[in-house]
């Protein structure tokens, strides 16, 4: 069985080669698999599942393939499209899973996650994502007219790329006590994420045992993927 995990492919119509790519993995390597799991920033951002934009539309048209060819998709919320709900799941044939979520792979329980909740050295940003969380902020935000939620994504974009400007490196990096910590809770020894953009497979103790940290990188200048069938895993780079 192949399991097929991607992250931060931050799809907006100024990244044309990044859409093309996206629904060539749908049309060829996702078809064959069993699942794809999509953890994250599918989009630059997203304002709500009724302004899906022509970028949304193609990216449902081709998760409606997917679905037709008998893989299962499966996707957690980032940070930029966390306010995808059922309307685009469900046009999409795609299953929402919680901010954690599990995987068994070659009998390997393997937890799933976007990875920002993991940067908990960014106090500004946990900050931030508890008010644009919480259900108040999401209705009133949702009940605004589009226009004035986009200016709004606009304006948060460009407040948080200043601020990333002047914030340290490894601040916007996990934190090893907290991939620690949340590995503990759930009683695992392997996790994938993604939104660091810093792809990579960690390899670190947990008290006696090993334990496997893999990150996805971003679809900024190429795709990454990481795919996991009975031959063991392997984190790819797609060229564009
Ligand atoms: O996204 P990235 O990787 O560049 O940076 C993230 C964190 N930033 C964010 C903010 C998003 O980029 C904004 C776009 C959201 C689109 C969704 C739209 C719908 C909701 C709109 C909500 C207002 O997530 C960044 C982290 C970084 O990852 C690494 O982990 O550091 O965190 C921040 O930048 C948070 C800032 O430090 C504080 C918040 C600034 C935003 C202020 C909002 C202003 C709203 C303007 C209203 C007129
Ligand atoms: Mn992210």
């Amino acid at each position: 069985m192949t399991q097929l995990f991607i992250s931060d492919l931050h799809l907006d119509a100024s990244r044309p080669e990044a859409i093309e790519a996206f629904e060539a993995l749908l049309a060829n390597e996702a078809c064959k698999a069993e699942r794809l799991y999509i953890l994250g920033d599918l989009f630059e951002s997203w304002i709500g599942d009724d302004q899906p934009g022509d970028v949304g539309l193609r990216v449902i048209k081709g998760l409606q393939k997917l679905h037709q060819s008998n893989t299962s998709c499966y996707f957690i919320s980032g940070n930029r499209d966390f306010l995808i709900r059922n309307d685009f799941a469900t046009a999409a044939g795609m299953h929402l899973l919680p901010d954690c979520a599990l995987t068994e792979i070659n009998g390997e329980r393997t937890l799933m996650l976007h990875g920002d909740l993991l940067c908990t050295d960014d106090s500004r940003y946990l900050r931030f994502r508890k008010v644009v969380r919480s259900s108040l902020f999401q209705a009133l935000f949702l009940a605004l007219p589009a226009r004035m939620r986009e200016k709004i994504a606009s304006n948060a974009r460009d407040k948080s790329q200043l601020e990333n400007a002047e914030k340290q490196p490894e601040i916007m990096d996990v934190s090893q006590r907290a991939v620690e910590q949340i590995m503990e809770l759930y009683d695992i020894r392997t996790m994938v994420h993604g939104h660091t953009h810093r792809p990579a497979i960690h390899q670190f103790k947990l008290g006696n045992a090993n334990a496997t940290r893999i990150v996805l990188g971003d679809w900024y200048e190429q795709g990454s993927m990481l795919r996991w069938n009975a031959n063991g895993y392997q984190l790819e780079q797609l060229t564009f």
